[in-house]
């Protein structure tokens, strides 16, 4: 059996189906383990009947009642409590591991080899988050509290604590091969909480996990979490990270697990690597008519982009 998380509310849901539809389509034998606060029945019904309509696969869903459970905990203006769901894991799952996946993520083949893999010493595995590594030395600007701005550097140094060495392993959450075994050994979750309470991260989902499970991460190839950029965020990358990542772009050595930073449902989807793919996909969930509202209608003038689409086809652009 494998272990896998997901956290949505309704909102997410139709994305949610594209990654559960993405494990199905090359696994078996999985245990789904969907975290939810903010969803409707249908959406529930539509997802289960999707995972168990191959019975000879045998599949199981646990839906988890997440509703809320962040809500004291943080203020601010986070569209969905859901980035905060995966830290509640290592009580969740009686489990020895799991795998914690983002619902705007998309998985290629077989996870068997990579979730069976040594764990030992190690809290969590994950791949590097790009973007911050490379602001280490751009001098980018990020907020902290309100009106406070510090560079990634200084951030890393005054809010985390950590030396030059440590900030390199800064991971992304948004794909998480978890160690509950040894998290709950050593009470990871609480002391998580008891992090957020304690600092003001800037990140605080993804931040307070690199804080707690920082010396016990075992840092993995991007192909495990491969992310698709936000323009300005790939144009600031180091030409090391650069040239690093640039293999997994064409089709000869497809990532094991891709991550949809820049959304297919939200941007012009064919200037998005994997778009294609991850919309073949999407045409096999309960979802396919769905339309966001940006594929509904987008209109940009401005000095980033000119462009009018309706319905997915593009009227125009400059
Ligand atoms: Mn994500």
């Amino acid at each position: 059996m494998i272990n896998i998380a997901l956290g949505f509310d309704s909102n997410f849901a139709p994305f949610a189906a594209v990654t559960i539809k993405s494990i199905l389509l090359h696994n078996s034998e999985i245990n789904f383990y969907l975290m939810y606060d903010n969803i409707k029945k249908s959406d529930i019904e539509k997802i289960e009947k999707m995972i168990t309509e191959c019975p000879q696969k045998s599949n199981k869903v646990n839906w988890i009642d997440m509703s809320g459970k962040f809500n004291n905990l943080f203020t601010g203006s986070w569209s969905s409590s859901a980035v905060y769901f995966p830290l509640a894991l290592p009580s969740i799952c009686k489990d020895d591991r799991i795998l914690f996946l983002d619902a705007d993520t998309m998985v290629t083949e077989n996870l068997s080899e990579f979730y069976n893999q040594d764990l030992t010493g190690y809290y969590i595995a994950g791949v590097h988050d790009y973007g911050m590594v490379s602001n280490i030395n751009s001098g980018q600007l990020i907020p902290v509290d309100n009106d406070k701005k510090l560079s990634t550097k200084e951030y890393f140094e005054k809010i985390l604590n950590w030396d030059n060495e440590e900030m390199k392993k800064y991971f992304n959450s948004g794909m998480l091969l978890m160690n509950l075994k040894a998290m709950r050994n050593d009470n990871i979750e609480e002391k998580i909480y008891t992090s957020l309470k304690e600092h003001t991260f800037a990140f605080p989902d993804q931040d307070c996990i690199n804080f707690v499970c920082h010396n016990k991460v075992k840092i993995l190839e991007p192909k495990y979490n491969f992310m698709i950029l936000h323009d300005d965020v790939w144009n600031n990358l180091s030409e090391n990270i650069k040239n690093g990542l640039q293999k997994y772009q064409n089709e000869e050595s497809t990532p094991l697990i891709i991550h949809f930073l820049k959304k297919p449902w939200r941007k012009p989807a064919e200037k998005i690597p994997f778009s294609k793919q991850y919309n073949e996909i999407r045409k096999l969930t309960p979802y396919k008519n769905y339309r966001s509202k940006q594929e509904t209608f987008q209109f940009r003038w401005s000095r980033k982009g000119k462009y009018l689409r309706i319905l997915n086809k593009t009227i125009f652009e400059f």
